[in-house]
């Protein structure tokens, strides 16, 4: 089985029949995969190199310059944890330029939308709004972003400003609160060149701070999108490929940023009479990975599909355009696109295909360029009118936009003294055994969206309320786990209690989705905000909480990024893909307990999900012990 996704699966037939190569195809090809990288005792950091240890005791077991096996796994995992922080804090440090920019008069597209945000921000790290409109808050903000890059004198203040006093402390008792988001990046390529740093615990705790500061780079990206866009409201939408129309210009916005496709949203509805001047009945927008997320969150744009199977819409000859910014993007789509007519726009420096469109994007110009892409798609419709599609008829509802900011709305329904009370009542007298966000990839290892749906179908019957994010989202959201529909049919009595009691009290007249969407892979800070805010509720930190994160079908190294942080907050952290540690038997122990003892949190690896599932679930109840709560049984 390739995929779970009905949708998927029928596309896969099309790529069968039509012979078009698709990523398990080339997945296929590359089998089997070379047994060193997978262990992570392979070298490239220097020319003397390639480099590799023996699985043998008879063969090499230290690379020319004398590294070891742990030496080489903890330089390869500490460099990908310094690859996803530059790529999340890039992500930032491009809102933060853009916010720059409207503040400077150069920008005026992009409006702070989120005056409340704002001054929440601003409060929250000690910059006072006294006195000062929008513009002149928003540079302060901005300033401050912009110190959290550079090398400063003092731990990180975003940092510092959102997690628990406990967490800061523990992370400053092992010296591992980074000084500035950049320049710990450099430090770790610095310490992983050849002849630097060879201790393989002093590099893990050098690739902690990294994890930090890429959490850093995380929280500034949720919090300009939300002053820059709006923070996300409940709101209700569709998803999966069943949402495109033969008869519209269907065009996807691909990537991670909303500072395009934000626009493109705002824009293609002034466009509708073109596209019907050209015959179509009008635009269907629709996302694709996390840019995709970040659109349906705040504007309800219908989720394609995710991760491994970005390529397939495009087979379905329906699909006009597919505009790109960065990360997660499969330069193969350009390939595909070739036979089907399809645009593939690019519309960043940094991220060009060969093959593709490119259209930069330019702040100052952003609606005209919006305008422009939008046009590509046009005529990509008036050119292919009359060829026959092949759209999927898969489409579920899906309800999504739970920040932290409508989950504590939803809640002062029930108690508008103490919003964070009925959760926290719940959780105590076991309605509520524990939570789970999932978060993560889908992985081409992995039968797509199997290990998410078995874990939330296993977890939500045992009383586990769910959360998600990024592709984690994508598959909960195509499969119609993000419905109240979802909620009868999978939740334990306790669960489907509390999220009825909920649901109702906002008028809903039924429960709250059975898995909460909380946005893209940045938006994770929006668990740990929300976690934070419950752990200060019972004072104690968050290792003590019974929360749990899971990343079933992990890809990037932007998810090894996350999951590293996540074990420095004092979680426990599922991963359903082995990583390539296995070849140092002193990293793997360091992280799936020594760890343990330093932060509270650690890695629990397993690749079945009902045992993940089940081990998930043993470590809520080992939580639960720990404050005094009830415990269940599997
Ligand atoms: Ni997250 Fe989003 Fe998806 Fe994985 Fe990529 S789109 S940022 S990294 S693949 S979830
Ligand atoms: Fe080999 Fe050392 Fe160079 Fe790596 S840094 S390639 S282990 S010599």
């Amino acid at each position: 089985m390739r995929s779970r996704d009905s949708a998927v699966n029928q596309m896969l037939e099309v790529a069968r029949q039509e012979a078009i190569e698709t990523t398990w195809d080339r997945f296929e090809a590359q089998l089997p995969q070379c047994g060193f990288g997978e262990l992570g005792v392979c070298c490239r950091h220097c020319v003397m190199g390639p480099c590799r240890i023996s699985p043998f005791e008879d063969g090499p077991q230290r690379g020319i310059c004398g590294a070891t096996a742990d030496t080489m796994v903890a330089r390869g995992l500490v460099r990908a944890i310094a690859g996803g922080a530059a790529a999340h804090s890039g992500h930032a440090k491009h809102l933060a330029h853009t916010l720059h920019k409207w503040v400077k008069g150069e920008a005026p597209d992009y409006p702070v939308k989120n005056e409340a945000k704002l001054r929440a921000v601003a409060t929250r790290q000690g910059i006072s709004s006294e006195g000062l409109d929008v513009r002149e808050l928003a540079a302060k903000v901005v300033e401050s972003v912009f110190s959290q890059f550079a090398e400063g004198e003092e731990p990180l203040a975003w940092a510092g400003a959102t997690m628990t006093a406990g967490r800061v402390e523990a992370l400053a008792k092992l010296g591992v609160l980074p000084v500035g988001i950049d320049s710990s990046i450099a430090e770790m390529m610095h310490r992983t060149h050849i002849g630097v740093d060879a201790d393989p615990v002093n590099l893990l705790l050098g690739g902690i701070s990294c994890a930090i500061a890429d959490y850093t780079g995380c929280h500034i990206g949720t919090d300009l999108a939300d002053i820059l866009f709006g923070t996300p409201v409940p709101i209700q939408s569709e998803a999966n490929m069943g949402v495109m129309k033969e008869n519209s210009v269907n065009i996807a916005v691909h990537g991670h940023n909303p500072v395009l496709s934000d626009v493109i949203v705002r824009i293609a509805k002034e466009m509708e009479d073109e596209a019907r001047a050209a015959g179509a009945d009008g635009i269907i927008l629709v996302g694709i990975c996390c840019t995709g997320n970040e659109v349906l969150m705040r504007h309800g744009i219908p989720p394609l599909t995710h991760g491994v199977s970005q390529e397939l819409p495009i087979m379905t000859g329906a699909l006009d355009a597919i505009v790109v910014d960065y990360q997660c993007v499969f330069p193969s789509l350009v390939e595909v696109a070739r036979c089907y007519g399809t645009r593939v726009i690019t519309t960043m420096g940094m991220a060009k295909i060969p093959g593709a469109t490119h259209i930069e994007l330019v702040e100052g110009e952003a609606v005209e360029k919006a305008k422009e892409i939008i046009r590509l798609g046009i005529e990509a419709f008036k050119a292919r009118k009359g060829r026959p599609v092949k759209i999927p008829q898969v489409k579920n509802k899906v309800v999504s936009g739970f920040s932290v900011e409508a989950i504590v709305a939803a809640l002062s329904k029930l108690n508008g003294e103490d919003p964070l009370k009925p959760v926290i009542d719940n959780i105590v007298n076991g309605n509520i055994q524990g939570v789970v966000l999932f978060a993560g990839c889908n992985n081409v290892k992995v039968p797509q969206d199997n290990n998410y749906l078995v874990m939330a179908e296993e977890l939500a019957k045992r009383n586990v309320l769910l959360l998600a994010t990024g592709c984690g989202a994508g598959a909960y959201a195509r499969q119609g786990f993000m419905t109240p529909e979802a909620t009868e049919k999978y939740a334990g009595e306790g669960l489907k209690a509390v999220l009825t009691a909920i649901g109702e009290a906002n008028g809903l007249g039924g429960p709250l989705p059975l898995v909460l969407h909380m946005g893209s892979c940045v938006d994770n800070t929006r668990a740990v905000d929300l976690a934070v805010a419950i752990a200060n509720k019972l004072g104690v930190d968050l290792d003590k909480l019974p929360v749990v994160a899971s990343a079933p079908e992990y890809k990037t190294e932007k998810a090894v990024a996350i999951g590293t942080w996540a074990i420095s907050a004092g979680l426990p952290v599922h991963l359903g893909v082995i990583p390539p540690v296995l070849g140092s038997p002193l990293v793997t122990s360091v992280l799936t307990s020594g760890v343990k003892d330093l932060l509270g949190g650690y890695f629990i690896v397993e690749t079945d999900p009902y045992k993940a599932a089940e081990k998930v679930f043993a470590a809520i109840q080992e939580r639960r012990a720990g404050l005094g709560l009830g415990t269940s049984q599997w």
